[in-house]
């Protein structure tokens, strides 16, 4: 891997990945709109707003891999997904065509199936049953990543990332909780593969309980190291049990799924 771009690098995964992948390519390219740290030894840092179309080929270019974490993180009003998220992940997509089809990763949500049950055990070929606004336009992302493999072969992994983060913050990110470490090493297995094609993937740790089966993606070789059972102890004695009819405890999206229209 020559040159690397992470999208998103000023956010709390793109500094994850920042540490976690130094010496991984020749080149970490780093983007975002927010403030960035000085470049490093062997990092290049290219402020760059996504729904600049113009801007973005050219950040693109030279590239041999994309991690796509860039846009609005959580559930927002729609106009300001329309250009962080719909736009722009367009216009990365569209990017990576004209720049010859680098590998995306692109940073899908839990939130793309947050409507269905914690009962069932989703896989690959779930539906998508987005939870919020936000849940949508990762829907949108995959959708994107789906055609641009089909009709130009650009290869794309969706992760529907659970929770990544530290630690697991409340008794439903026991089930979520995707270890910063496992977050990199799944990064790493995703460009490392000769081949992935479009692929989706749960980006969870190995957990007691979880909803998501990644059999599917065996070949990448990748498998999670951390376990969030040991902080269940705590994360229980802090949080009480979940009341078993609140919508945020039915469905996986949590909270998400539970509150209402955000335009209302
Ligand atoms: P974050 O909110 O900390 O970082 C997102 C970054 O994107 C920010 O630095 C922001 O400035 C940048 N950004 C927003 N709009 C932009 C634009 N128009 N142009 C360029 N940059 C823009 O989010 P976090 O937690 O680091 O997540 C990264 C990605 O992973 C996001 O796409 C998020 O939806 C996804 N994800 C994260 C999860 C988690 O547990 N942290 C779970 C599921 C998905
Ligand atoms: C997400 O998609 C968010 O980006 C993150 O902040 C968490 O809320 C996560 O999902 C989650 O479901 O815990």
């Amino acid at each position: 891997m020559r040159r690397l771009l992470i999208t998103g690098a000023a956010g709390g995964l793109g500094g994850i990945l920042r540490e976690g992948l130094a010496g991984y390519a020749e080149v970490l390219r780093l983007s975002d709109v927010a403030e960035m740290e000085p470049a490093r030894a062997g990092e290049e840092v290219v402020p760059c707003d996504l729904a600049d179309r113009e801007a973005v080929i050219d950040l693109v270019k030279d590239c041999d891999g994309i991690v796509h974490l860039g846009g609005i993180s959580i559930e927002a009003a729609f106009d300001d997904l329309l250009s962080a998220n719909l736009l722009g992940t367009y216009n990365l997509y569209e990017a990576a065509r004209q720049a010859g089809g680098p590998r995306v990763l692109f940073a899908s949500s839990n939130h793309a199936i947050g409507f269905h049950k914690r009962t069932e055990r989703l896989d690959d070929s779930s539906t998508q049953r987005p939870d919020s606004l936000y849940g949508l336009t990762k829907c949108y992302g995959e959708a994107l990543a789906s055609y641009y493999y089909d009709k130009f072969a650009v290869e794309s992994v969706c992760v529907r990332i659970g929770s990544c983060f530290p630690e697991p913050k409340d008794r439903r990110m026991l089930s979520t909780w995707l270890s910063p470490r496992d977050f990199v090493s799944m990064v790493r297995a995703v460009f490392d593969a000769p081949v992935t094609g479009h692929l989706i993937l749960y980006g969870v740790s190995a957990n007691r309980e979880t909803w998501w089966n990644n059999d599917h993606a065996a070949f990448l070789g990748w498998t999670p190291q951390d376990s969030s059972e040991i902080f269940r102890a705590a994360v229980e004695a802090k949080f009480p049990p979940e009341d078993k009819n609140d919508a945020a405890t039915i469905y996986q999206g949590g909270g998400f799924a539970a509150r209402g229209h955000f335009e209302d």
